[in-house]
């Protein structure tokens, strides 16, 4: 064992999903060890008997440079007395299988190697994120006291010893610690089994049913491959960009519109298959399409809730709740009304439903930016929402659009969209959202896009279980007729700063609107009310999703 001194880094603070910087930054000497130290240092305060008796999970999406850093971390994990450290073969994990193992295993925590959606490569992005007892992100308080410890960290300690061969299960004895490389797939793939009707999907399959998931040359290839071809019996071929590559092949494995041409292509043509599905480089993330059909993440998340319970065995007792972040469309709201269930409001990011879950009150929830889940684990989950969209349509029979628009005759349709600047200058963009706190107050009496406000503020959430707070969560302009449009930073990128700017018109209207003409109003009153052209001299957007 050996300790070595270090001076901190002053920007390891983590954001909306983990610490995430471009790879190079995490390639600097002592540049991983520190936050690695500032996580054991943080969780160490809380656990007076040390770690000999604990269990740590470490995995990640396989991207450039995940391999180097969880051999630093073994090391470290084993040196900081660890009595076990429970590793994914070859140095895999998804973020979903990671939260399952750390769970099933009853392990303290885990470290996650993955800057999940965003590109990948040594010119690329790279990240950690420390999950908590209950497989979930570490909440705020954690987050903070990781960063404070980050700031004054002097030395950390490892082990002199060369790396471990990873590539197949076994353990590895190191004094008083045992390193575990276990199969990245079984955790995972027994929490599906308990929760989903295996019987019904393999029918489904069994009866001609054809899909097509993009794995985007990321992590859940393997466990695609896995779960639908082996497993229910999907078609050799269903699974595409099935290997996970350290860059991703170029791909930007960001599951939306835009970055899965390749499946939005397939689903377009004459001989389409009845689902498309794609996840991102850390498999959290989920698209759905069915033949010429974007499931919009809003959409998919009120109707995953609203067949939860019909469809499958997991929830057949029900949902104790749902819940959805702050700019995610509210159509899943409308469900849970009718369900006689509560539906809660949270900030953007994963880690505020952890605590929602852990105290059973929510079952299902999501996020606009193509996530949703629900209590099997703690994060979100894109093969899991690929199984659920699979068991509607075993129970239904009916295609993917066919389910969406009788869900539009029943409950209405939020028309939605994201918009996103990217690459602005952090100072400009901040400038833009404190300009919009500074108008919130005369905000309140005027009329845009042909309706009132009725209410403009700046989101913030009071955790209802340890009344933690968390202000300046994005703002809020909603109209009277229903409409919203929502505003706030990034905290994902790593360089410069991303505007995201949504908006949500509801109507009951059974849905057939064309999109872009039902929100175009919107859109136009919120580039004014942002002030976008004089503030950026362009007010379209990099991307729409
Ligand atoms: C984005 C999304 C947010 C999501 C987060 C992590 O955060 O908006 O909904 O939870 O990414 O997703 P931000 O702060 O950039 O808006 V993942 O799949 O990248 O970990
Ligand atoms: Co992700």
């Amino acid at each position: 064992m050996v300790t070595i001194q270090t001076t901190p880094f002053s920007d390891q603070k983590p954001g909306t999903s983990g610490l995430r910087k471009k790879t190079r930054v995490f390639m600097q000497p002592h540049y991983v060890e520190n936050f690695v130290q500032a996580v054991f240092n943080t969780v160490r305060e809380d656990l007076p008997e040390g770690f000999a008796d604990q269990t740590l999970v470490v995995g990640g999406d396989g991207r450039f440079h995940n391999r180097v850093a969880t051999q630093t971390i073994l090391r470290m994990a084993a040196a900081n007395g660890f009595g076990r450290v429970l590793v994914g073969r070859d140095c895999m994990l998804s973020t979903p299988a990671a939260s399952a193992v750390i769970r099933r295993r009853g392990a303290l925590g885990g470290l996650v190697l993955s800057a999940s959606h965003n590109p990948g490569g040594i010119d690329a992005d790279f990240g950690i994120k420390y999950n908590v007892r209950n497989g979930g992100p570490a909440p705020e308080s954690i987050t903070q006291r990781i960063y404070e410890h980050s700031l004054k960290i002097k030395e950390y300690v490892t082990l002199d010893q060369p790396d471990f061969d990873l590539k197949g299960e076994g353990t590895f004895r190191i004094d008083n610690s045992e390193v575990v490389i276990i199969d990245p797939l079984a955790d995972y793939t027994a929490v599906f089994e308990e929760l989903f009707d295996f019987e019904s999907l393999r029918a489904l399959f069994a009866r001609g049913f054809r899909m097509q998931f993009d794995a985007m040359n990321a992590i859940t290839g393997p466990y695609a491959h896995h779960i639908l071809e082996e497993l229910l019996g999907a078609a050799a071929g269903t699974v595409i960009n099935g290997t996970p590559l350290e860059d991703f092949g170029g791909l930007h494995p960001d599951p939306n519109l835009a970055h899965a041409p390749e499946l939005v292509a397939h689903m377009n043509a004459p001989d389409a298959p009845d689902l498309g599905a794609a996840c991102d480089g850390d498999g959290d993330r989920n698209l759905i399409l069915g033949r010429n059909f974007f499931v919009t993440p809003g959409d998919s998340l009120a109707l995953i809730a609203e067949h939860a319970q019909t469809c499958i065995p997991g929830y057949r007792a029900g949902l104790a709740g749902v819940a959805r972040s702050m700019p995610t469309s509210t159509a899943v709201d409308r469900v849970a009304q009718a369900m006689k269930v509560p539906c809660y409001e949270t900030p953007t990011g994963w880690k505020f439903f952890g605590n929602l879950m852990d105290a059973g009150l929510c079952t299902i929830c999501g996020e606009e930016s193509f996530g949703t889940g629900s209590n099997h684990v703690r994060e979100k989950d894109g093969l899991w929402a690929v199984l659920c969209w699979l068991s509607i349509m075993a129970a239904t029979s009916k295609p993917v659009s066919e389910v969406v628009r009788e869900h539009w005759q029943r409950f209405g349709r939020s028309y939605y969209q994201r918009h996103d600047y990217e690459g602005l200058e952090l100072a400009t963009a901040t400038e833009i959202i404190e300009a919009l706190r500074s108008k919130l107050t005369t905000l309140a009496d005027a009329s845009i896009a042909g309706s009132r406000i009725a209410r403009a503020d700046d989101f913030s959430y009071t955790d209802s279980t340890d009344g933690s707070v968390s202000a300046h969560q994005g703002i809020r302009i909603l109209l009277e007729d229903g409409s919203r449009i929502v505003c706030r930073l990034s905290g994902t990128g790593t360089e410069g700063a991303t505007l995201r700017l949504y908006v949500e018109r509801y109507l009951k209207d059974g849905g057939e609107g064309a999109i872009e003409a039902v929100l175009a109003p919107l859109v136009q009153a919120a580039r004014e009310v942002v002030d976008l052209r004089a503030r950026l001299g362009r007010d379209e957007p990099t991307i729409i999703t």
